[in-house]
């Protein structure tokens, strides 16, 4: 059986309101992506997923569409779009557009009808509920995005579900018209000749009809929704009708966004004789340094927790289903500031980072500036930060007595901006994103850290992610190889090996800045092999030198 392509293919993510602007309002745009392409391919990536470019108030940057059918004039035309598809086709790369369907606009047309009458034919597109008896909406269900998951129309006295922001109102999958139309739409980008989706949130589109109350934690204003929601009682039935309406028979990629799965739903989701999506984003190695489930609430980081948290996804589905592998997105924290070293071994943590997670089995994805290694941001002033997540979550946790030091640390380490600084191409004002005022500052730090200098440099991190793209292409046990954790107990050694009936690769990555000695057997299989890939140059077989990463092909 031949390997489906996406299974060999590394991903690149681009969230163009960040990415290149060649207008001067400060956005990033289409024709700037066009810009880069040359760029992308001498990286060697494959696919583009495109975060939303579609017509948007711009209440969550793009997540709250307005018109799935129309291009935002930010980001250009739908003749930019097709000269973009165009464009990256003839250079062999494909494009992955963003699905956003739990949720639209408050602005799309389908609610502003929905909205405005109980009897108009777009109610039931989205949901609509009646209060409590006594008072209050109609379930204790927390948004997302902080606050009530609810919000009450006075004109027609009924309040509708909004698991984000008030602005994003949840569509009702169980109106088979409404779903229709989301088909419809599906098939009209895909005929345009886009290669796939990555569908947002996903997993949240089949709600509880009960809609329970949600349990209540201590201390909490709100109940907690997720079990009426993640993973709901529909969804395999519609992943499946989407697949036979607008998947089957295309040669197309899918990925599904999905909070709260787990392997074993991952094993179904994936499994292609259930004929759903081809992979999933797993969010939870993405939870391991908070605590209590909530991502403002930080603990470090406990290795042995990361390790084995890969272990379980990447034995799960070796065989059965397959990985989506990431480290970063636009709504997580730059990685090498989150479990690398942002300071002194900057570079060489972020080399030991893409090592670890482009030795797994699965589809890589690199998010813009990743390959440059781009860290978080600092901004003294609240008022620079622009994430609707973070701007609630400030006001949330202030009036639960949180101090303002606390609240800016969370910021700093875990807030959705510190991926949307734009992408840092050269030395020039504004790191050469934009010729007028950025729509979010430029990280100070691009003076150092910029593609332009990584170009220059035959030891950038942007030339080490090159090889790792080209070995996955060359070398099958990357791909097919089973997976093996080692030195489960090490605090500060994250080492695998990865076999097939061609060989092992022994995968070592050293995730401190001081010297960590490796196991004997360990040393044993690789002490007459030289490493395959390694971001030390004077490495030392026994000992792992600090943020060392390094990979030894044994056969
Ligand atoms: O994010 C899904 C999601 O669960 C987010 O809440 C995310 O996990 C959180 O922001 C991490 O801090 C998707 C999109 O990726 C995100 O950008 C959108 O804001 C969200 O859905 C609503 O569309």
């Amino acid at each position: 059986m031949t390997t489906a392509w996406w299974k060999k293919s590394t991903v690149y993510q681009i969230y163009p309101k960040s990415f290149n602007d060649t207008t001067g309002n400060g956005v990033g745009d289409i024709p700037g992506i066009i810009e880069k392409l040359d760029y992308l391919k001498k990286l060697g990536i494959d696919v583009i997923w495109l975060s939303p470019v579609y017509d948007s108030p711009q209440e969550d940057n793009g997540y709250d569409i307005r018109n799935y059918r129309m291009i935002d004039e930010l980001f250009g035309s739908m003749e930019d779009m097709d000269r973009l598809l165009a464009e990256a086709h003839s250079r062999d790369l494909k494009i992955v557009m963003d699905l956003v369907v739990n949720h639209t606009s408050d602005e799309h047309p389908w609610f502003v009808e929905s909205k405005s009458s109980k009897d108009n034919p777009y109610r039931d597109y989205y949901i609509w509920k009646d209060g409590k008896a006594d008072g209050g909406p109609p379930t204790n269900w927390g948004s997302i995005f902080s606050g009530s998951a609810w919000k009450y129309d006075e004109q027609t006295d009924q309040y509708y579900l909004h698991l984000f922001a008030e602005k994003q109102p949840d569509l009702n999958w169980e109106n088979p018209k409404m779903r229709k139309d989301v088909y419809n739409m599906m098939n009209f980008w895909l005929d345009k000749g886009i290669d796939g989706f990555r569908m947002d949130v996903i997993n949240f589109i089949s709600k509880d009809q009960a809609y329970p109350d949600g349990e209540m934690k201590s201390g909490e204003k709100y109940g907690n929704p997720g079990p009426y929601f993640v993973n709901g009682p529909r969804i395999h039935e519609f992943l499946q009708e989407m697949h036979g309406e607008v998947l089957s028979g295309r040669d197309v990629m899918t990925v599904g966004e999905m909070p709260g799965a787990e392997p074993e739903d991952a094993k179904v989701y994936t499994d292609p004789d259930n004929q759903e999506l081809d992979m999933i984003f797993t969010f939870e190695h993405m939870s391991l340094d908070e605590e209590g489930g909530d991502k403002w609430n930080i603990k470090p980081l406990d290795l042995r927790d990361l390790k084995e948290n890969f272990e379980k996804w990447q034995t799960s589905l070796h065989g059965t289903g397959w990985n989506s592998l990431y480290w970063n997105n636009h709504d997580q924290p730059r990685i090498v500031s989150r479990f690398g070293d942002d300071g002194a071994y900057r570079e060489k943590s972020a080399k030991m980072l893409a090592t670890c997670l482009h030795m797994m089995q699965g589809t890589p994805y690199i998010y813009q500036g990743e390959e440059i290694g781009m860290t978080n941001v600092h901004f003294e002033d609240l008022n620079d930060y622009q994430d609707i997540e973070t701007l609630n979550m400030y006001k949330e946790k202030s009036e639960l007595g949180w101090s303002h030091e606390r609240i800016m640390e969370a910021i700093y380490t875990k807030g959705r901006d510190n991926a949307r600084t734009p992408m840092q191409w050269d030395g020039s004002k504004n790191s050469g994103f934009t010729g007028g005022t950025p729509w979010l500052p430029v990280n100070d730090n691009y003076k150092s850290i910029n593609a332009e200098s990584a170009l220059q440099n035959k030891d950038s991190i942007f030339y080490y992610y090159q090889k790792l793209i080209s070995l996955r292409k060359g070398w099958d046990i990357i791909t097919s190889g089973s997976f093996k954790l080692l030195m489960r107990e090490s605090l500060n050694v994250f080492a695998y090996q990865r076999e097939n009936s061609e060989g092992i690769l022994v995968v070592l990555c050293n995730f401190s800045n001081e010297e960590q000695r490796l196991e004997e057997e360990i040393t044993t299989n690789i002490k007459n092999a030289s490493p395959l890939i390694s971001n030390e140059n004077n490495f030392k077989y026994r000992e792992l030198q600090p943020f060392e990463g390094s990979v030894y092909y044994i056969h």
